[in-house]
């Protein structure tokens, strides 16, 4: 059965692959799921049908047959669990792969995300200047570790799996900030990521929702 999945009709990021359809996008062509997408209006989003299905108005949003899952780290891991190639086979790297799912939501993306808010909602305020370098301290400490830990290794765990996509995604959010790059190792895990043929479907795929032209090539 094919999924499908919700998106924005007019992404704020104007096609740049930040709207978290796009890791869900990626899984589902790491996997050769084909899907398709219903767009959504930002008024669509907070209507009772939509929040039927999301909770918190929000996208992206999963149907397939019965089951509708809200969630990008969710619906990655539903994903992952049901076709071969984003987690290892092994129990235990399978497990270290899902730590690391969770380590890109909930331990690096959180900082990151906080820099964001307080650009886009804080920056009038009396306190900006001065909160913004603790901000991205916050967040060099994170990229610090995961550098450290990352070494001169291609992904974190031995061979790409979800953890890899969600982490690059998630570090994606600071291309153009200047963060990532005191840590080399760090926006070339990214490039690798994004050089995946997988990923380049998907990125052309939103960004071709954003032109209302048709993917190139
Ligand atoms: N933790 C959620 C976050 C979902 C989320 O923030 N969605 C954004 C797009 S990336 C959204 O729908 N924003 C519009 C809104 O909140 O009204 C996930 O990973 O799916």
């Amino acid at each position: 059965m094919t999924p499908t999945i919700t998106a924005f009709e007019r992404s704020p990021d104007r096609g740049r692959g930040l709207a978290r359809d796009m890791p869900v996008r990626w899984a589902l062509e790491e996997v050769g799921q084909p899907y398709d997408v219903r767009l959504l209006s930002f008024g669509a989003m907070k209507e009772s049908a939509h929040r039927r299905l999301h909770p918190f108005g929000q996208i992206p949003t999963y149907e397939e047959g019965d089951l509708a899952l809200f969630e990008s780290g969710a619906i990655v891991f539903h994903i992952a669990e049901r076709h071969a190639g984003l987690l290892p086979d092994d129990a235990n790297a399978r497990a270290r792969a899902v730590a690391w799912m969770f380590a890109a939501l909930n331990t690096v993306e959180p900082p990151i995300l906080d820099r964001e808010v307080a650009r886009l909602v804080e920056h009038d305020k009396t306190w900006y200047e001065a909160r913004l370098p603790i901000l991205e301290d916050r967040i060099r400490v994170r990229l610090g570790d995961l550098s450290t830990r990352l070494g001169d290794a291609d992904w974190l765990d031995d061979a790409f799996s979800a953890g890899d996509l969600l982490m690059v995604a998630v570090l994606r959010r600071l291309n153009g900030s200047g963060l990532l790059e005191k840590y080399p190792n760090l926006p070339a895990y990214v490039a690798r990521g994004e050089a995946r043929p997988a990923y380049k479907r998907a990125f052309a795929d939103q960004l071709a929702v954003f032109t209302g032209k048709p993917p190139a090539g």
